[in-house]
């Protein structure tokens, strides 16, 4: 099972509740190894930790995060309690082309804590469990830490944190078991063990304060047992009073990251836990600079995803909130208090919007304006919204489900790459949920000379076509398009075809149906009162006997195959699937020539066409070629 599950804001898993982050760095991408947290079944406790199993995700920009599944759960565990619930912070090393998964897990027999291992020839496995556990240690959170002289070792917590040599197996304790010396006091556990520049440091959850909750700690040492020196703190306590932070530190592609939990999605129960990243950044002397909690995280955004924009950088005079309290995985939204409050959101790539549009999730109890900028509040306007909630009377308007209306507002102008996007209220009290950016169907791909041919579409569908630009026709109602109107009106074009100046185009359409409404508007040419002229070319291998053309069009159109009439298609009408059958027709072997004229007043022009055989099935033997 694989799932994407992320995006670039913290917390970065979304579905599951998940904690105790171990990141790691395996072939190019970042795999999270974190514990993963339940709601306790009945017969639990209902207010401790509850874990069944593991699942391992897997990312390349930090941003997009795929679940690939349950890699352990507790009742395969040969030598751990079915229903101990108590899987709890693990950890994951590759050595020799073998990653080893190391997890705490109630054993069968007795109380507490052991460490089993499970072995994989791939990151996301699947893991093989060892039949026992690793003898001579009792405890809870392994790391282990894989030196650069090829020895490894393992630390852990549950009463004093300790570490000892690992054998080369990585699955057996070589050596005796060491206290790590040199660390505060008040309680500790999760080690995180990692060398930098030549030094070790050991970095762990710590309570510095009577009743106080846990903050992020870090020691070094010149040698990996120990013992160590203490530094001070790498992230402070939870505002929220979280009991428990758990974390890892990782480096990816030049830049060094702390995962860490919150309970964001879970405030009123700090057991149920979130993954969350941040960036770090070590200075000169190899100390740690303090980290500070996020929303916005770490990842760029593309500009065609949901911003969710109570994830933002900075703000000024705003409040966030859940925005249903009863399922706040539904997540949050940000108020813009006041005419001149706004919120900063880092790091959108605007390279994937060639012609785009804003759509943006609002909600307001009077008429205000917001604004889209680029960098900061005084930034250039990339799109103004205006929200309208009131008719002049006073009354709601009567769209509004829920209150929350999703708008849509051209764009003044498109960044360029990747730029900081900021909210700006430009009038009342207004909460924002998200914002995206689209880019307009592009309707028709235009096919160059040397294309190479294509079929008709699985459907039997015609979707490569020579359209001419529209003429421009005096209809203002589509009630004329009688039989003799029509007959009239198209021997006239098509006798003025020949000296017709207009220009062809080359087109394959993105959709079953050609929208001539979209190719006129696309050309800068009248969309409505259009006579449109259009042609394929179609290569059959051999004769197609007994084949029938079916079409729709919006509205009128007349049907030549090879130069014959085969179908008129009358009155004012609606584009519809197989609308008209032409008689029996042969397609013959080689090329075929298939033009259509379609003439529209008012409306949205659009035809679609394709051949059936006897049975009805679509046709789809030949080939559409370039002229
Ligand atoms: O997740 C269960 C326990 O909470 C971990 O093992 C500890 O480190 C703490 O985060």
């Amino acid at each position: 099972m694989t799932a994407t599950v992320g995006q670039a804001q913290n917390p970065v898993i979304r579905d599951l509740f998940t904690a105790d982050p171990t990141a790691r760095v395996f072939n190019g991408k970042v795999y999270l190894y974190p514990s993963h947290d339940i709601m306790p079944p009945e017969g639990q406790r209902q207010d401790w930790f509850c874990m069944e199993d593991y699942h391992v995700f897997s990312s390349v920009n930090l941003t997009d995060w795929t679940d690939h599944g349950v890699i352990v759960s507790q009742e395969k565990v040969p030598w751990g309690k079915p229903d101990g619930y108590s899987m709890w912070a693990p950890d994951c090393v590759e050595k020799d082309g073998k990653y080893y998964f190391y997890f705490p897990n109630g054993p069968k027999s007795g109380r507490g804590f052991a460490i089993g291992v499970a072995v994989a020839n791939s990151p996301e496995g699947p893991f093989t469990l060892e039949p026992e556990p690793i003898k001579g240690v009792m405890g809870i959170d392994p790391c282990v830490l894989l030196d650069d002289d090829g020895q490894q070792y393992i630390y852990w917590a549950g009463g004093p944190m300790r570490g000892a040599r690992l054998k080369g197996n990585m699955k057996e304790l070589d050596g005796p078991v060491t206290m790590m010396e040199g660390l505060p006091d008040g309680f500790k556990e999760g080690p995180f063990a990692f060398k930098r520049n030549g030094l070790y440091y050991l970095t762990f959850p710590w309570v510095r304060q009577e009743k106080g909750t846990e903050t992020l700690a870090y020691a070094t040492s010149n040698s990996p047992l120990g013992p160590w020196d203490f530094k001070g703190i790498i992230m402070a306590e939870h505002a929220n009073r979280c009991w428990t932070n758990h974390h890892s530190l990782v480096e990816y592609k030049g830049q060094w990251y702390l995962f860490y939990h919150t309970n964001f999605f879970s405030p009123k129960d700090d057991k149920r836990r979130s993954v969350c990243i941040e960036k770090l950044f070590f200075n000169a002397d190899g100390t740690i600079q303090e980290v500070k909690q996020t929303m916005r995280g770490v990842g760029i955004n593309q500009a065609t995803e949901r911003i969710e924009i109570d994830r933002y950088s900075s703000a000024n005079d705003v409040q966030t909130a859940y925005i249903d309290t009863t399922n706040t995985l539904r997540g949050a939204c940000v108020t813009l208090l006041q005419k001149g409050s706004w919120v900063k959101y880092d790091g959108v790539d605007f390279s994937c919007i060639t012609d785009g549009y804003l759509v943006i999730n609002v909600m307001a109890s009077e008429n205000t304006q917001l604004c889209v900028r680029e960098n900061s509040a005084k930034g250039k306007v990339i799109a103004k919204i205006p929200v309208t909630v009131k008719s002049e009377q006073g009354a709601f308007r009567r769209d509004m489900s829920g209150q929350w209306l999703t708008l849509t507002a051209p764009l003044d102008f498109t960044p360029k790459g990747i730029t900081d996007l900021v909210v700006t209220c430009e009038g009342e009290t207004v909460s924002v949920d998200w914002v995206r950016f689209k880019n307009r169907p592009k309707y028709f791909t235009e096919v160059g000379k040397s294309a190479s041919s294509v079929q008709p579409d699985n459907q039997g569908f015609i979707r490569r076509w020579r359209l001419m630009e529209p003429i421009a026709v005096d209809v203002r109602s589509n009630i004329i398009f009688t039989n003799s109107w029509l007959r009239e009106k198209f021997s006239e074009e098509l006798a003025r075809l020949p000296k017709q100046k207009g220009k062809w185009y080359t087109l394959d359409s993105e959709n079953y149906n050609v929208k001539l409404f979209r190719f006129a508007e696309k050309y800068g040419k009248q969309t409505y009162g259009s006579f449109f002229w259009c042609e394929t070319i179609i290569e059959c291998p051999e004769d197609i006997e007994n084949v029938r053309l079916a079409c729709g069009s919006n509205g009128a159109s007349m049907w030549w195959l090879n130069g014959e009439e085969v179908l008129l298609l009358e009155g004012d009408r609606r584009m519809v699937e197989d609308d008209g059958m032409s008689q029996r027709l042969t397609l013959k072997k080689g090329r075929n020539v298939l033009r259509a004229a379609v003439i529209n007043g008012p409306g949205l022009s659009d035809m679609c066409v394709r051949f059936l055989d006897e049975k009805g099935l679509p046709v789809t033997s030949f080939t559409l070629v370039n002229k």
